[in-house]
């Protein structure tokens, strides 16, 4: 029998709390990239030394998008299995370690090109846009080692389930594995266009590139990526949050379920990011937007399992009537209040989401600053602030540190910092969008055009709320420096919360990989062969590389 531990051992501690530095490290730097482009886009700012406005936001979209997230994720990931399925081999701790330093390597070269000017092609590096070579290698050495990390976590569940043969697995160890799952699967998408298409031609070898495949893979692992994002947040939705409060957490195998669907739903719906790119059959463009649609269904299970939750929580604390119970939540605890936040923010950023993803809709919005503002929402408050949550305990559960009161009082000062700064930028960007205001863009009268004379004041109240996220920005590192280096030595708890006692037992099905793994497989293949045999056998001529 492997037992859950009541800590995470101090040499995974060590190895989860590298790839958190590194995360925050990304969030200064590409924090502060980000307050500049709304001062540039106010129309009232120009950059210095000769810095360019799309050198910025690449520099801001990959630092955080791609770096910030996937080092936390894979941080908190091994925290989570060491925590809930024993400590780590040796073995399989040298493995995170290699992972963590490829892709620190990848990371470093990719940085070097943006900062030298070089790759000033964002973060969804859209051919025939070129960067140099060495940013696509870069990209190449982090997938690869986010690889060898996910296959060090495969083999440490697969110790688990080998010494705990037909047991249910732990809760939190589930979601670890299926969230690399998903990114496993997803990632070859980007791996092949990054190998296959993108290397050869910028390095000459080839001399075009065929546009439309390379986006088309590039979304193939760019929806699923969302999900990435996200599924550590609702981790901590099902497990964490429930024992925080106080409470149970509401059925063991609605949270499984429900994140086996977002496995099988998350991948084969890429198109509906390609929805105005010609080149698709509009017949496949609604299959995957339908599929699209089914991914919806496990947030939506995620809520109503969210409010039971609290809602159980509540009446046992004695409260009534039809929410009584909202009262009795805890408040004044930055470790419940940030990812509260989070899920109210995902009401109107899922809504939106759903505005997306309506074909006829899209045609409005897509391309224009309201997608901007959409997953500014999605996962820059509701997946960031649950991992600012997260930070509150993990980082002083893995340091042997403790929050102070003054600290718990600064994150939630912190929240609602950030709230209002989202606020301000977000739902300009939202309403600029539905003007037309584009998206990717630096600023601009566009010839003094009228059109462009309404964006104006929606792009001041952008940098009103960048300068206040700013302040957030620099409220976090303040936190997190405190945390992991200056706060009173102790014990902090790693919370793990229990089942309900009404909830049904988990049915075996649920455990069923290769069942899942299977049925994923053969949804892909649906979704896109026939597309992708359309798009080879009737491709335009391809495209020759243009530098930004
Ligand atoms: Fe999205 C574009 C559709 C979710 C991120 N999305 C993007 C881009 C990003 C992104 C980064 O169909 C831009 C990519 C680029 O650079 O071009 N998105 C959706 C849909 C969902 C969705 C249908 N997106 C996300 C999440 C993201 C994210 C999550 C990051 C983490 N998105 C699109 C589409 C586009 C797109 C199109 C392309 C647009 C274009 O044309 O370019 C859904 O998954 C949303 C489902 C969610 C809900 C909300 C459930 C609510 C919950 C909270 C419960 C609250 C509680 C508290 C319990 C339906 C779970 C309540 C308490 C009280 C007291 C009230
Ligand atoms: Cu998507």
């Amino acid at each position: 029998m492997i037992k859950s531990n009541s800590k995470v051992a101090p040499k995974d501690a060590k190895l989860a709390m590298v790839h958190i530095y590194v995360a925050f490290i990304a969030l200064a730097l590409g924090g502060t990239a980000g307050l500049l482009q709304t001062l540039v886009r106010s129309g009232k700012y120009e950059l210095p030394a000769g810095i360019g406005y799309y050198q910025l936001l690449t520099t801001h979209g990959v630092l955080l998008g791609l770096v910030l997230t996937t080092f936390f994720i894979i941080g908190f990931l091994f925290a989570s299995l060491s925590k809930t399925a024993g400590t780590l081999s040796d073995k399989v701790r040298l493995s995170g370690w290699i992972g963590f330093w490829v892709m620190t390597i990848g990371t470093a070269t990719t940085a070097t090109t943006i900062l030298l000017g070089e790759a000033s092609v964002l973060y969804t590096f859209y051919a025939p846009l070129q960067a140099h070579p060495a940013f696509y290698i870069g990209l190449a050495l982090v997938i690869v080692g986010s690889w060898i990390s996910g296959f060090a976590m495969f083999t440490h569940f697969g110790k688990w389930k080998k010494a705990n043969k037909g047991a249910v697995t732990p809760l939190l160890s589930y979601m670890a594995i299926m969230t690399m799952i998903l990114w496993l699967v997803s990632t070859l998408g980007v791996a092949a266009t990054v190998l296959i298409q993108f290397i050869p031609w910028s390095f000459g070898w080839v001399e075009t590139i065929d546009v439309l495949v390379s986006r088309t893979l590039f979304w193939y692992f760019g929806h699923p990526l969302v999900y990435f994002w996200l599924l550590p947040a609702y981790m901590a939705w099902y497990v964490v949050i429930p024992k925080i409060i106080g409470g149970k957490i509401f059925s063991d195998a609605l949270a499984r379920l429900s994140f086996i669907l977002f496995l099988l739903f998350s991948i084969p719906v890429g198109f509906h990011h390609q929805l105005t790119e010609p080149g698709i059959d509009p017949a496949w463009k609604y299959l995957q937007v339908v599929l699209t649609f089914l991914v919806v269904i496990p947030s939506l299970m995620t809520a109503f399992s969210m409010f039971a939750s609290f809602e159980m929580y509540g009446r046992s604390k004695g409260a009534t009537g039809l929410f009584g119970w909202f009262k009795k939540l805890p408040w004044g605890d930055a470790r419940f209040f940030a990812p509260f936040v989070g899920m109210l923010v995902f009401i109107p950023a899922g809504a939106g989401g759903i505005i997306n993803a309506s074909h006829q809709m899209n045609q409005v919005i897509h391309n224009t600053i309201w997608v901007t503002g959409h997953f500014h929402l999605t996962v820059a408050t509701t997946v960031i602030l649950t991992f600012f949550g997260i930070s509150y305990w993990l980082i002083p559960h893995l340091t042997g540190r403790v929050m102070t009161k003054a600290m718990n009082k600064l994150a939630i000062v912190q929240t609602i910092v950030w709230t209002i700064g989202m606020a301000f930028m977000s739902t300009s960007m939202h309403a600029a969008g539905l003007l037309g205001a584009p998206r990717r863009s630096s600023f601009s009268t566009y010839g003094d055009a009228a059109q462009a004379h309404e964006w104006i004041p929606y792009q001041i109240a952008q940098a009103i709320g960048g300068s206040i996220l700013f302040i957030g920005i620099i409220l976090i590192l303040i936190i997190v420096i405190n945390l992991a280096f200056f706060a009173p030595k102790g014990e902090t708890e790693f919370p793990v919360g229990e089942v309900a006692d009404e909830a049904e037992k988990t049915p075996k099905l649920l455990e069923n990989w290769k069942l899942w793994v299977g049925v994923l497989a053969v949804l892909i293949l649906i979704a896109y062969t026939i597309p992708f045999i359309d798009m080879i056998q009737n491709a335009p001529p391809g495209s020759k590389g243009f530098k930004n």
